[in-house]
C-alpha cells in the first residue's frame, strides 16, 4: 500500500471508529466488495506473547505475497493507540512493509461497543482487499466471546503458568478455541500444559459435522520456535472450512447479527421517547408506593406502542 491508500484507509476506519454519518455508505460498499479475507482471532491472557506471535503470522503471510491486516484490540485502554511500546518497535518494521497494515483499537465506550467496532472495522478492511486480518484482544472475559464471533478462527496463546487462567476461563475458553498455542515452551512445564489442555480438549468441544480436534501447539515466539505449524493448522482450519460450506455460513451468521443489531438499535432509539423516559423515570421514583414490578412497568410502556 503506498502512503496513500494508507491514509485513506486510516481515514475510513476512524470515520467507523467515530459513528460518523458516512459510516454507513463506506460499510455498504466493504459488505459489497468484501467477504474473502480469513479473520483470526488470537486471545489470552496479559503477556502471553500475543503481540510475538502475530508479528511472526503476520510476516510470514506478508511474505508469502498476502494482503495482511493486524488489528490489536485493547479493552483495558482508554486511549487510542493503546499498544505498549515494544509492541510499537517490533509493529513498526512491519507496517513499513507494503502489504501490512497496522491498527490498535482501544476502548471509548462499552466493551460491547468496542467488539462491536471491531466487527465493523473488519468489514472495512475486508472490503479493501487484504487476504488476512489478525485481530489480537487480551482474554478479560467477554470480550474474547465477542470477538471471536468477528473470527473464522480462534487461536488462544497460553505460556506454561497458564493453569489459573485456564480454571479461570475454562467453558469460554474451550468453547471459543480451535487452535491452542502453549507459547513460551523454553520455560519449565510446557509439556505438563500441553498434556493438561489435550485432556480437557477431549471432553470439551463439539465441532458436530466439523471433522476438527484442537490441536496444541508449543512455540517459542520470540524464536520463531513452533510458528511454521501455527500456520499449517491455521491453513487447514481454512481449507476445512471451506470445504465444509462452513464459510459461507459463518458469514451468513455475521450477516443476520448485524441485521438484527441495527433493527435493535433503531427500534430502542425509536422507542425512547422524552415522554417514554419520563414515564420509566416517574415509576422508578415511586416504585415503593405503588409496588409494581418491571414486568407491569414494562406492559404499561408498550402498550403505549400499541395505541400509537
Ligand atoms: N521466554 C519467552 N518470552 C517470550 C516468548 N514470547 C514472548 N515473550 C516475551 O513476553 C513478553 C510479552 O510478550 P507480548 O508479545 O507483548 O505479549 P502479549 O500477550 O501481546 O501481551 P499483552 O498484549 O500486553 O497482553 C515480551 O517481553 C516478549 O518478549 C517466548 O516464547 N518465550
Ligand atoms: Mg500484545
Amino acid at each position: 500500500m503506498n502512503a496513500k491508500a494508507v491514509k485513506s484507509l486510516a481515514g475510513d476506519i476512524s470515520l467507523v471508529e467515530n459513528d460518523s454519518p458516512k459510516a454507513e455508505t463506506l460499510l455498504d460498499a466493504a459488505w459489497k466488495a468484501g467477504k474473502h479475507a480469513y479473520r483470526i482471532g488470537i486471545t489470552g491472557p496479559p503477556g502471553a506473547g500475543k503481540s510475538t506471535l502475530v508479528n511472526c503470522l503476520a510476516a510470514e503471510f506478508s511474505n508469502a505475497g498476502k494482503h495482511t491486516a493486524v488489528i490489536s484490540v485493547d479493552p483495558s485502554s482508554p486511549f487510542t493507540g493503546g499498544a505498549i511500546l515494544g509492541d510499537r518497535i517490533r509493529m513498526n518494521a512491519l507496517s513499513s512493509r507494503d502489504n501490512v497494515y497496522i491498527r490498535s483499537m482501544a476502548t471509548r465506550g462499552s466493551l460491547g461497543g468496542l467488539s462491536m467496532k471491531t466487527h465493523d472495522v473488519c468489514d472495512i478492511l475486508d472490503g479493501n482487499d487484504f487476504d488476512i486480518i489478525l485481530i489480537e484482544t487480551v482474554g478479560v472475559g467477554q470480550i474474547e466471546l465477542d470477538i471471536a464471533q468477528a473470527a473464522d478462527v480462534t487461536l488462544t496463546v497460553l505460556v506454561p503458568e497458564s493453569g489459573d487462567d485456564i480454571q479461570a476461563m475454562k467453558a469460554g475458553i474451550m468453547e471459543i478455541t480451535d487452535i491452542f498455542v502453549v507459547n513460551k515452551s523454553d520455560r519449565h512445564g510446557a509439556e505438563a500444559m500441553v498434556l493438561n489442555l489435550r485432556s480437557l480438549t477431549k471432553l470439551r468441544r463439539n465441532y458436530s459435522t466439523l471433522p476438527w480436534e484442537q490441536p496444541v501447539i508449543k512455540t517459542v515466539a520470540t524464536e520463531e520456535i513452533g510458528i511454521d505449524i501455527v500456520l499449517d493448522k491455521l491453513e487447514q482450519f481454512e481449507v476445512m472450512l471451506k470445504k465444509h460450506d462452513n464459510w459461507e455460513s459463518i458469514r451468513n451468521e455475521r450477516m443476520k447479527r448485524k441485521v438484527l443489531q441495527l433493527i435493535n438499535e433503531t427500534l430502542s432509539d425509536s422507542f425512547w421517547t422524552k415522554e417514554r423516559k419520563k414515564y420509566l423515570n416517574n415509576e422508578l421514583r415511586l416504585s415503593e408506593q405503588t409496588g409494581k414490578s418491571p414486568f407491569r412497568i414494562a406492559e404499561n410502556l408498550l402498550s403505549s406502542l400499541r395505541n400509537t
